[in-house]
Parts: structure tokens; sequence; C-alpha cells
């Protein structure tokens, strides 16, 4: 499915996001910013080891405490077919969906859009942050996902392309369901 707004086109998919051609794809990283599973082990293992040195420099530079939930940092794609990888934090929802939680998951995509923007980016792929293992609903978090997206996209016309690379059908489906009743 794909609408567009204000000359960005917004595609839903279904497909594994470390095969995407986007200049960027961003990363549900955890605040170490060293990996682990999900989408972020994905990412690493088929990047290769440069991507976990640029996060290592990131840490001691800028983030010795580990990068803040809903923020994003960018480093080059390794061996991936994207130039770059964002990598944020989503909240840890534990299934519980706040206020709190909302704002965080919210910040971590439009965050991750003002630095595509700032690095002149044109096209990026996202998965669904924070709803694998950090276990937020899937329904709330694909409607936080795509509002964070379409205010952004009203203020900005710098992104030609947003994808959302959904694992699965199930999740695809949600998506869909929130991008229609927006
Ligand atoms: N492509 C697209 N989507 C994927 C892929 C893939 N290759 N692999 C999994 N998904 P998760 P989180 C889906 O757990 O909830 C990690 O250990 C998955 O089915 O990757 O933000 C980090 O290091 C789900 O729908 O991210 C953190 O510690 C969605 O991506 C923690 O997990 C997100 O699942 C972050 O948890």
């Amino acid at each position: 499915m794909e609408i567009k707004i204000n000359g960005t086109k917004i595609i839903l998919k279904v497909g594994d996001i470390t095969e995407e051609d986007t200049q960027a794809i961003v990363n549900a990283a955890n605040s170490t910013l060293m990996g682990g599973g999900g989408v972020d082990g994905a990412i690493h293992a088929k990047g290769g080891p440069s991507i976990l040195e640029e996060c290592k420099k990131i840490r001691e530079e800028k983030y010795p405490d580990g990068l803040p939930t809903g923020e994003a940092v960018i480093t080059t794609g390794g061996n991936l077919k994207a130039d770059y990888v964002i990598h944020t934090v989503g909240p840890i929802c534990s299934r519980k969906f706040t206020e709190r939680e909302e704002k965080l998951l919210y910040n971590a995509y439009y965050n991750s859009l003002k630095l595509a923007k700032e690095k002149g980016i044109k096209s990026i792929s996202f998965p669904s942050i924070s709803t694998g293992a950090y276990r937020c609903p899937v329904d709330k978090a694909a409607r936080t996902a795509l509002k964070a997206v379409i205010d952004f996209i009203k203020k900005e016309d710098c992104i030609q392309q947003i994808r959302f690379v959904l694992f699965t059908q199930d999740v695809y489906e949600k998506y869909k369901e929130a991008l229609n009743g927006i």
C-alpha cells in the first residue's frame, strides 16, 4: 500500500529491512548501540563489523552513558545496500502504552527523520520499532509511527520516500488499518 503526502511517498510493505535499497534504513537498537537480536542483530550481521566500530566511536565521543530512548544517531551502512543506518531506541513497553511510551516512540521516528534530513537523505526505511522484544502493542505503535512520519512530512518536503518494512503479514495489516484510520 502507498500514499503520497506533500510530495513524500509513504509505502507499507512486508519484507526484511536488511534487503532494502533506500539510502538509509533505521535500526531498532538499544541504548548500548552494541547490537542485539531482532532487526538490530540482522543489521549488524549483514552490514558487517564496521557498523559496530562506528557505534563504539559514537558511544565514546558522544554518548558514554548510552543513547537515550527516542534519540537517533547515524553510521554508514557497511555491506548493506543502504548507504546509512540510523540507529534509534524505542521505549520498552512490556505491553503498556501510556502517554510516556507514546511520546518516546514518536520521538524515535521523528528524530530519525530529522537526522535523515540533516544528511540530505531522500529515501528511508523503518521497521516497526519497539513491537518485538520491547513489546509495545502493534496497533497503537503503528498509529504513533504513522503520526510522527506524517507530522514530519507536513512540515518538511525533503524526503521523497518513506517505507515501513514489516516483517510479517499480521504487522503489515495493523499498519494498513492505522494508515486507513488517519
Ligand atoms: N526486517 C524487518 N523487521 C524485522 C526484522 C527484519 N530483518 N527482524 C525482526 N523484525 P525488534 P524492538 C521485526 O525486537 O522491539 C533487539 O535485541 C520484528 O518482528 O527487532 O524495538 C535490540 O538490540 C518486530 O515486528 O525491536 C533491542 O535490545 C519489529 O521488527 C531490542 O531488540 C521490532 O522488533 C529492541 O526491541
